[in-house]
């Protein structure tokens, strides 16, 4: 890893001696630090008022037990957490994660990427993230049902429209938050929509929810080629993972006349050299619920079992499935096939070796809390429609949308020039959304 400012190494220093073993949360706190080399040196009321520290340090930490009784009725004992990072700009917003490798580590790295991520969409919403070790796979609807139920059931006293709002993230998706706010609403005889976000259509979600992580990520791209005098027509591309992210920044892909070539999941890649048919991926995953490897069958189509799927040459890759995906071994595979752009869909897919190899050979990277931001901006528009008790259209909540990812793109580039960096979208990520998170922490005084 590159050595950090003394300062900043000091800082780095003490959170991984308060935070033993939590591997992805130093990564994600070193890669931030790794940007605020000059920006400590230009502003040193930030280092005065202790801001990194307190930045690194989360507001609030829970971890809870979560019991619930299977369909066989055996008693099934998980853990809750629900880590609330940062409220300097908002109310804490940001995922919940169902998959059996969450603790605390991961949902730390999570809470502390979205600060940054919330701070960088310029709306009013703080950092948090939360989740469980529950494995949602091969649960009935009744088991996933009861086991959200006893999830909310010491949720709910921390979270509130004013104070901290979940949505979803891996393994949470409509049908989860669905029984996460029946059971919300159960227990508080409140209909307070503006507490959980990715709520189904007729009781108080948003249009465009569901598309817009992939959705803006294929926007952010969209914008780093118009700036190359380039567009996604006939760009050959490679999508991992298939969940809700991945889907629709294929779609998004295949409106814009890009060609997606492979997807993923936690079982292997599919290659079709025609492109995805999303209909029948779209009624695989969202609808049947089940493995990809289905998919190919039903599609005769190749399925790699246990390979990685950046094997396959691309012109665009985005990384949609999950942390630490994509590893330098990988970067170099896409260098050598031809890759130009990376922009992360998912939260810190890239590995840091991956992430300098990219660079090094001049593949232009943008990273997650840039990229896969418009998920949260979105979850951000429909507490706006909550709170005021409307519904916008479809064309009006994208337009939102658009224009908030085309802000973020350039206010990376705008920032990344400003500290001596140009082109470099990390550099501009960090510094642009710490700043404003920090600035206000100064406002706020010492708490
Ligand atoms: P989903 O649960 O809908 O889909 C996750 C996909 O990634 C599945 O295809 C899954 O495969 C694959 N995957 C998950 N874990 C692993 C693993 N350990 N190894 C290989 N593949 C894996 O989640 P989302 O699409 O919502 O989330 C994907 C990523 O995007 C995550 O990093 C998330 O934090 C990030 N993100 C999500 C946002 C959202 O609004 N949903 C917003 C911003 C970022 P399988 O089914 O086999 O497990
Ligand atoms: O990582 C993320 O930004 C999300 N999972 C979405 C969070 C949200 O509150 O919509």
């Amino acid at each position: 890893m590159p050595v950090l400012d003394e300062k900043l190494a000091d800082t780095y220093a003490e959170v991984l001696r308060r935070n033993p073993g939590e591997t992805e949360f130093h990564q994600s706190v070193h890669e931030v630090l790794d940007s605020l080399g000059p920006v400590v040196a230009k502003h040193p009321e930030y280092t005065d008022a202790a801001v990194i520290n307190r930045l690194c340090e989360p507001e609030r930490q829970i971890i809870f037990r979560v019991p619930w009784v299977d369909d066989r009725g055996t008693v099934q004992i998980n853990r809750g957490f629900r880590v609330e990072f940062n409220s300097a700009l908002g109310p804490y917003k940001g995922g919940l994660r169902f998959h059996p490798t969450v603790y605390l580590g991961i949902v730390k790295f999570l809470g502390f990427e979205q600060i940054f991520k919330n701070a960088l969409t310029g709306m009013p919403i703080g950092g948090g993230k939360g989740g469980s070790d529950f494995d949602p796979k091969g649960r009935s609807d009744g088991e996933v049902m009861r086991f959200c139920q006893a999830y909310m059931t010491e949720l709910y006293r921390h979270i509130g429209e004013y104070t901290d709002v979940p949505a979803g993230d891996i393994g949470v998706g409509g049908r989860e938050i669905g029984y996460l706010f029946g059971q919300y609403k159960r227990i508080t005889n409140r209909y307070e929509s503006g507490v959980l976000t990715g709520k189904g259509l007729a009781w108080g979600g948003s249009l465009v929810r569901k598309e817009a992580t992939g959705y803006g990520t294929v926007f952010f791209v969209e914008e780093i080629l118009r700036h190359r005098q380039d567009s996604f027509e006939g760009k050959r591309v490679v999508v991992s993972g298939s969940g809700n992210v991945a889907m629709y920044a294929i779609e998004r892909v295949q409106q814009l006349g890009g060609i997606v070539v492979a997807c993923s999941d936690s079982g292997g890649y599919v290659v079709e050299e025609k492109g995805i048919d999303l209909d029948e991926l779209k009624h695989t995953k969202e609808i049947r619920r089940a493995r990809l490897s289905e998919y190919a069958d039903a599609r005769s189509a190749a399925f790699v079992e246990g390979r990685s799927i950046w094997e396959v040459p691309c012109d665009i890759a985005l990384p949609c499935a999950t942390q630490n995906e994509l590893n330098g071994h990988d970067a170099a595979q896409l260098v050598a096939g031809g890759c130009t752009i990376v922009a992360e869909g998912a939260n810190m897919p890239c590995t840091p070796e991956a992430v300098r190899v990219l660079t090094d050979a001049g593949v232009v990277f943008a990273p997650g809390k840039a990229a896969n931001a418009g998920g949260v901006a979105t979850s951000a528009l429909e507490m706006q429609q909550n709170a005021s008790r409307d519904s916008w259209s479809f064309e009006y909540t994208q337009d939102r949308l658009g224009s908030i990812m085309r802000g973020i793109h350039d206010r990376c580039l705008e920032t990344a020039d400003e500290y001596g960096a140009p082109g470099n979208y990390v550099v501009g990520a960090n510094i642009a959304g710490f700043i404003k998170v920090a600035d206000a922490m100064l406002a706020l005084g010492v708490i």
